[in-house]
């Protein structure tokens, strides 16, 4: 995978030669992963719920070349839940289709500050980020891109 990942919040998402999985440590130093920030845990409840706080947050780096293929976010307990991200840094470029694999897709920029985020129908929709248009923020001292996914991953 060419984008680099943590975590925060009581559950993190990983990867390696076993799979992808939900856990609640990260998988060389075995610490739990900081807390998910209040101005994350704002903005969700703002835009998705109140009353159902987020359990995960993945941190997305892409750095010039990162991109990340098609693929549903499926992996959480609940899939009625929204899945809320945050992009900043240099803009990406989404790509987002329908729940088929095959389904037509479009493609919509996601700036820095740019908020997204797979409400309803939407929720199981393949998606991914083609590429990082380089240099397009300053925001980064070293440039890329981070984008901030808040999940509710375990069970509601
Ligand atoms: O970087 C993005 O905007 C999308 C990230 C994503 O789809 C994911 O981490 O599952
Ligand atoms: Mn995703």
């Amino acid at each position: 995978m060419s984008v680099q990942m943590s975590n925060f919040g009581p559950l993190g998402w990983v990867t390696d030669a076993t799979g992808y999985r939900y856990q609640s440590h990260h998988p060389v130093t075995g610490q739990a992963w900081p807390e998910i920030p209040s101005r994350l845990l704002s903005l969700w409840a703002e835009l998705v719920d109140p009353d159902l706080a987020p359990d995960a947050c993945l941190v997305n780096l892409y750095d010039e070349g990162a991109k990340m293929g098609l693929h549903q976010d499926r992996d959480e307990a609940d899939l009625t839940v929204p899945v809320l991200s945050l992009s900043l840094g240099d803009t990406g470029l989404f790509r987002i289709g329908g729940t088929a694999r095959g389904d037509p897709t479009r493609s919509v920029r996601l700036a820095s500050g740019d908020v997204c985020g797979l409400f309803g129908p939407s929720r199981l929709a393949f998606h991914g980020i083609d590429r990082v248009l380089s240099g397009s923020s300053r925001l980064l001292p070293q440039g890329g891109r981070i984008n901030l996914t808040l999940r509710r991953a375990g069970p509601t």
